[in-house]
C-alpha cells in the first residue's frame, strides 16, 4: 500500500462505513417493500434487496482490509505491510452486476423465454466483464491495467448495446404510467456502471500513489451507492407502481393515500 495522508484515510473510512449503513438499510427497505406488491414482482425486490445484502457484507469486509493496511499511532499514519484487498469489490461485483440486471428484467415482466434468455446473456457478459477487470486492478503497471481494462471493455459495450437495444423494444410495450421510470432506472444503469471504467483510468493520471488510491476507493464506492441503492429504489418504484395497475391499488385497507 501506498503511504497515506491521515486525511485521505479517515474521508476513505468514514466512506466505507457509510456505505456499510446505507446497503444495509437499503436491504431492509427493499425487503419489508416486498408486501407492497404484487406477485409477478415480488422477486424482483427479493432480489434488489439481495444485492444491497451482498454489498453490506461486502463494505463490512472492505472496511476492515482498510482499516489493518494502515495504522494511526499518535496522529501519525503508517502503512502495516498488510495490502488492502481488492478482491473483495470484484467478488461483490460478480455476484452483484448480474443481479442488478436481472432485476431489471424481471421488473419488466416479459415473457418467460425472454426473461431467460435475457438474463443469461447479459448475467454471462456482466461476469466476463468483471473477471477481465481483476487482472488489470491488481497489476502494479499501467500497460497491464490498460490491456485488462480494454478487453473487459468489450462485455461491457455489448451489455450497453443490450440494455439500449434489446431491451428498448420491451420498453416500448410497457404501461404508460412506467415507462418513464423504466426509461430512468435504465439511464441510472447506463450512467452509474459508466462511472466503473472512468474511475478505473485514474491510475492513468499521474496523481501519485495515495490520491490514486483514495479516488479509486470513493470513486468506485459513489458508483456502487447509485448502481445499487439507487436502482433498487427505482425498481421498487416500478414495481409500485406496475403492480397498482395489473392488480388494483395493493394499500391495506384504511392505508391513506398520498
Ligand atoms: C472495470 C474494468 C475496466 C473496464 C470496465 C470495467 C467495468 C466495470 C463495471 C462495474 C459495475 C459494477 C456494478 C456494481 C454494483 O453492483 C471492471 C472497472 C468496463 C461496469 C454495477
Amino acid at each position: 500500500m501506498p503511504p497515506i495522508e491521515i486525511g485521505q484515510y479517515l474521508l476513505v473510512y468514514n466512506a466505507f462505513s457509510f456505505t456499510f449503513a446505507t446497503m444495509a438499510a437499503a436491504t431492509i427497505f427493499l425487503w419489508f417493500g416486498r408486501s407492497q406488491v404484487g406477485p409477478a414482482y415480488k422477486t424482483a425486490l427479493t432480489i434488489s434487496g439481495l444485492v444491497t445484502a451482498i454489498a453490506a457484507y461486502h463494505y463490512l469486509r472492505i472496511f476492515d482490509s482498510w482499516e489493518t493496511a494502515y495504522e494511526v499511532r499518535n496522529g501519525v499514519i503508517s502503512v502495516t505491510g498488510l495490502a488492502f484487498n481488492d478482491a473483495y469489490r470484484y467478488v461483490d461485483w460478480l455476484l452483484t452486476v448480474p443481479l442488478l440486471l436481472i432485476e431489471l428484467i424481471l421488473v419488466m415482466r416479459l415473457s418467460q423465454e425472454e426473461t431467460v434468455s435475457k438474463s443469461l446473456k447479459l448475467g454471462c457478459a456482466a461476469a466476463l466483464m468483471i473477471a477481465l477487470g481483476y487482472p488489470g486492478e491488481i497489476a502494479n503497471d499501467n500497460v497491464t491495467r490498460a490491456i485488462w481494462g480494454t478487453l473487459s471493455t468489450i462485455p461491457f459495450l455489448y451489455i450497453v448495446w443490450e440494455l439500449f437495444k434489446g431491451l428498448g423494444a420491451s420498453i416500448e410495450r410497457q404501461p404508460e404510467s412506467v415507462k418513464k421510470l423504466i426509461k430512468t432506472a435504465r439511464l441510472v444503469t447506463f450512467a452509474s456502471w459508466g462511472f466503473y471504467p472512468i474511475v478505473y483510468m485514474v491510475p492513468f493520471i499521474n496523481l501519485g500513489g495515495s490520491t490514486v488510491e483514495t479516488s479509486l476507493q470513493i470513486g468506485y464506492t459513489i458508483a456502487d451507492i447509485i448502481a445499487k441503492v439507487g436502482v433498487g429504489i427505482l425498481i421498487y418504484n416500478i414495481a409500485v407502481r406496475k403492480s397498482a395497475v395489473e392488480y388494483g391499488d395493493l394499500k391495506p385497507a384504511g392505508a391513506s393515500a398520498h
